[in-house]
């Protein structure tokens, strides 16, 4: 990567505290947050009553995201992949926010998002890069949206694999598998703490690639990068949508 286009969102961070859009009035508004000492910062921009932008920096990093109620428009890493130590920074981060934000049930919905973007990023499968847009360009596909599942019903789950276009398996939802794939098809690994966790049919998917194609976690891109892709919105918006199992 280019390490000057890296650097140049760094410094302006310091100089404006927006390291997306200096040159647009919005960004006097971002407020930044250093999560303790996990090397991550997020910046966040309420202002607006459309849409909400969050910064993730982790390393030299940055990942761009924008919300509205119900979605993104905009999720964009710059190519950025994360490393073992940046993964496992941004979990400390999302511990660190709910506990700094004493992150519950009422909390607003906006930290409800912020955490649940680190602990997503958190879980990013090894190789995966987070490019431009390519939330976007990914929605066009098999991207269920949210789509709401149920503990102890089968869900038929599905998806591809460089080797297979096409692989189905009927999974009874919330069941234990091995290797921190428990409660399958809550979105994150295992069963989560005790925030309320969203449970969706493109969570289901992914945890059933990522198990299928890997016994140690930590799914590789080509398989299960997509499914991955299409977890986000399920992943952060799930529980506002109502998706609790
Ligand atoms: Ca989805
Ligand atoms: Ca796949
Ligand atoms: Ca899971």
């Amino acid at each position: 990567m280019n390490k000057f286009l890296v650097a140049i969102p760094m410094i302006l961070l310091v100089s404006c505290g927006n390291p997306k859009a200096p040159q647009q009035t919005q960004g006097a508004h971002a407020q930044s947050q250093i999560l303790g000492d996990t090397g991550v910062t997020i910046s966040r921009d309420m202002s607006s009553t459309q849409e909400h932008d969050l910064t993730v920096i982790v390393g030299d990093k940055n990942i761009d995201i924008s919300y509205h109620d119900s979605g993104f428009s905009n999720f964009d890493g710059y190519g950025a992949t994360l490393s073992e130590d940046d993964k496992a920074a941004l979990k400390k981060a999302a511990e660190v926010f709910a506990q700094a934000s004493n992150l519950n049930e009422q909390s607003s919905a906006d930290d409800q998002v912020t955490y649940k973007i680190l602990d997503y990023l958190s879980y990013a499968p090894s190789n995966y890069a987070f490019e431009s847009n390519r939330y976007d360009k990914q929605l066009a596909l098999k991207n269920e949206g949210i789509t709401c599942i149920k503990k102890n019903t089968i869900v038929k789950a599905e998806w591809n694999t460089l080797a297979a276009s096409y692989v189905t398996e009927n999974i009874l939802v919330g069941t234990n598998w091995p290797n921190s794939y428990g409660c399958m098809g809550r979105c994150g690994a295992n069963c989560g703490n005790w925030l309320p966790s969203s449970w969706t049919k493109d969570c289901m998917d992914h945890d059933a690639c990522s198990y299928r194609n890997t016994s140690s976690g930590g799914a590789a891109d080509p398989n299960c990068g997509d499914e991955f892709t299409e977890s986000a919105d399920d992943w952060t918006f799930g529980v506002i949508n109502g998706c609790r199992g």
